[in-house]
């Protein structure tokens, strides 16, 4: 199973060609329309949101609801499109003055992409770095995640930080459902009230000082069976597999798993999950510091990742930096974005790491259906209960 994604941030459309899908598994743009909306959502963002209103056309791999097991084409258009046809004409001619940018902004990917690409405007190199293209990623989680859904297995995410100001974010499974839908009645995906509305005036803040704020997010993935991933080669390791998905996200830079950096610091009595047995439900441990995975393998626990995010680099009131053209000091592009966009990554958060997983799960069972898949799946829980 694989998937690329192209498109610029103000082109005609953002596609996803999706490979690897089994046979029959339910899906419609309804679907990956909610996932996409939930996207858009979040305090902190810019202009843009209120222009565009992501929906997948399916194009290919779909047939009456269900997917044929060939190649899915979900395409997204970029509504401004119509407003940077000049600007981002593919054909000869097009408008390459307006919308140039020759001040890099410090943090972004504007110097070190338009050196490595050889190119004066780094117009060129922003439509593409954008976060923007995350939409795409998005509706290929989607899909992952109705595939996921399938075999019982659910990702979900929340915010813990906003700038300084932090919640708790640590829970027993038998609170995942009232924390889902906290979550999603909060403007910042942060299921306590108060300290959400705190972030929201956080951003105000930083907003009226024409500054940016990162943040953290949680995801959790439950119904994981045990023995995704492996501990027999470096590529195979669940961990690295999902701490790569999370760091490929603009933006971030840190992730962790359960207790993560904290672990360094305590014994490994501390640390370590104690094992007991539960009659009909086979090994299980007794807590979950080790965030589900151990060995680079799922040990059927849920899974809990971190990922932290950096703020923003497009300032209102932007840092000092030198004109490509002249090499004299000069203050940094400014340009149109958001000031806080962690709710929104934390949806890219679910998707990449939805991908990741179904990856892992197809690797161990395959299927070329729905229906084998499942059955496999099903199968092999049954067995480990027995273990
Ligand atoms: C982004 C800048 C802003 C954001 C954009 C990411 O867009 P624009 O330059 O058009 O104002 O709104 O995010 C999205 C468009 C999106 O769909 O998330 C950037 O430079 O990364």
């Amino acid at each position: 199973m694989r998937y690329l994604t192209a498109g610029e941030s103000h082109g005609q459309v953002l596609t996803a060609i999706i490979e690897g899908i089994p046979a029959n598994l339910p899906l419609t743009a309804e679907f990956i329309n909610h996932e996409l909306a939930r996207r858009q959502m979040g305090y902190g963002r810019g202009g843009r949101m209120s222009i565009e209103k992501d929906q997948v056309e399916i194009l290919s791999g779909v047939r009456n609801g269900l997917t044929l097991g060939s190649p899915i084409t979900l395409q997204i258009r970029n509504r401004d499109w119509v407003n940077w046809q000049k600007v981002m004409d593919p054909a000869p001619g097009a408008d390459m003055a307006t919308k140039k940018i020759t001040r890099p902004r410090p943090g972004h990917a504007d110097l070190p992409g338009s050196i490595k690409y050889h190119q004066g405007d780094m117009r060129n190199i922003l439509e593409r770095s954008s976060a923007r293209e995350t939409a795409a990623r998005v509706a290929a989680g989607a899909v992952a995640k109705a595939l996921l859904r399938e075999a019982g297995i659910k990702v979900f995410g929340h915010v813990t930080a906003i700038g300084k100001i932090k919640v708790k974010e640590s829970f027993p499974e038998t609170e995942y459902e009232h924390l889902i839908s906290q979550v999603e009645k909060s403007p910042v995906r942060c299921w306590d009230e108060k300290i959400s509305h705190q972030m929201m005036l956080g951003i105000d803040e930083a907003k009226a000082a024409g500054d940016s704020l990162g943040g953290i997010f949680e995801i959790i993935i439950t119904g994981v069976p045990v023995g995704l991933g492996s501990h027999v080669h470096w590529d195979r390791k669940l961990d690295g597999r999902l701490a790569f998905a999370l760091m490929s996200i603009q933006g971030i830079k840190g992730v962790e798993i359960g207790i993560g950096f904290l672990a360094s610091s305590l014994p490994g009595s501390k640390v370590h999950d104690e094992i007991t047995y539960v009659a009909g439900e086979g090994l299980k441990h007794l807590s979950n510091r080790g965030g589900g995975i151990e060995g680079g393998m799922s040990n059927g626990e849920p899974i809990v990742l971190r990922a932290a995010m950096k703020p923003i680099p497009t300032l209102m009131k932007p840092l000092s930096t030198v004109d490509i053209i002249d090499k004299k000091p000069v203050l940094a592009q400014v340009e149109r974005s958001d000031v806080c966009a962690v709710p929104a990554a934390c949806i890219v958060g679910e998707a990449v790491v939805a991908w990741e997983t179904a990856l892992a799960l197809l690797e161990k069972f395959g299927g070329d259906t729905l229906e084998e898949l499942v059955e496999r799946v099903e199968v092999y829980r049954e067995k480990v209960k027995r273990v």
